[in-house]
């Protein structure tokens, strides 16, 4: 089937362009250790504001670009990101957001600052209201189908990398078309892969990965633990957040789990990932409930997500860091508000014998 205009869509691509008008440089805020998603939407907001109102942008973000399949992606695409301590923000008459909004904890737009774009799928913040533009679209498996349709809208033509990056970016959001994906993201997903490079996009989705990967995996099995149905383990310090997320989708598979969580500790926060398939239980909010209610995370603590998928970040600079303190907190609070019990608990692997 032919991928479709939408009337909605034209509605905001016009919004959008309307405010880039007369501006020269535009900054792009992602999320803390991006993911596909993140860096696909951005190129594509990117290439809409070049394209239409030549607007040169740049892309920024925090922390690290942690899975091999990531660090590929921007190799092989040829993208350019700029860690944020290296930007000056004042340079830009511009402020857009993709894949994140303000105020969530997990980017790096300074405090007190108002984008001028959002366009996000996860659920829509307060804050993000106070942006001229914004467009929040939580029934989206991913921040690239929304800028797919933009792009599609205004005609922009895709170059290969950008098609590629959005059909990987789509396709790492959404499992492969299997979860939290709508029929807005299959069209989205053929139109960009009919576009793309796909011997490269197996390249970058099959990217070696290097011995640390099987020693954080085989640390995280040995000390995964069941509580009745759901299963929880610890990676300690990690220098790779990504491995966080990617254990908790790991420990989900396991049957009769109906939820997972996985945490660890960078240089200067804790962050968890949940994962849940119980209807009922939404991960977004019971990661808030985390958050809010005792034993809860602490003031301090801060995070997000929605249907199956939620993550949360705790400040624990190392100086005064009590990880023990922390980790107990975070076990305790989603045995709580899961439901699970914690006396019945047995280890997800034996020991191995020498
Ligand atoms: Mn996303």
């Amino acid at each position: 089937m032919p991928y479709k205009k939408k009337k909605s869509t034209k509605e905001k691509t016009r919004k959008l362009l309307a405010l880039a008008k007369g501006k020269k440089r535009c900054l792009i805020f992602i999320q803390d250790n991006p993911d596909p998603d993140a860096v696909a939407a951005a190129m594509a907001l990117a290439r809409l504001l070049k394209f239409r109102r030549k607007v040169a942008s740049t892309i920024t973000f925090d922390g690290v670009i942690g899975r091999s399949e990531n660090q590929a992606m921007v190799r092989h695409l040829k993208v350019t990101l700029v860690p944020i301590d290296d930007v000056r923000v004042n340079d830009y008459d511009l402020i857009g957001m993709v894949d994140t909004q303000p105020d969530t904890g997990n980017n790096c737009l300074p405090k007190g600052m108002v984008p001028d774009i959002v366009v996000d799928h996860h659920p829509l913040r307060e804050e993000t209201k106070a942006a001229q533009f914004y467009d929040v679209k939580a029934n989206y498996g991913a921040t690239s189908t929304m800028l797919t349709e933009y792009l599609f809208e205004e005609n922009v033509k895709l170059t290969k990398n950008l098609a590629t990056a959005l059909a990987f970016g789509i396709k790492a959001d959404t499992q492969n078309l299997g979860r939290e994906t709508s029929i807005l993201d299959i069209d989205a997903f053929h139109y960009v892969y009919n576009q793309c490079n796909s011997r490269l996009l197996g390249k970058i989705e099959n990217e070696k990965v290097p011995r640390e990967y099987f020693a954080v995996l085989t640390n995280a099995m040995r000390n995964a633990t069941i509580y009745e149905d759901v299963v929880i383990t610890g990676l300690g310090d990690i220098t790779n957040p990504d491995m966080v997320g990617e254990i908790a989708d790991l420990l989900l598979r396991l049957e009769h789990m109906r939820g997972a969580l996985c945490y660890g500790f960078t240089k200067d926060q804790a962050i968890l990932s949940v994962r849940t398939i119980d209807e009922e239980l939404d991960a977004g909010k019971l990661v808030r409930k985390m958050i809010e209610e005792p034993p809860s995370l602490g003031e301090q603590a801060s995070g997000g997500g929605h249907g199956m998928m939620a993550g949360a970040q705790i400040p624990c600079p190392p100086t005064d860091c009590q990880k023990e303190k922390i980790e107990k907190a975070i076990r305790d609070s989603f045995l709580n508000v899961i439901g699970a019990s914690k006396r019945a608990r047995k280890s997800l692997v034996k020991k191995s014998t020498p």
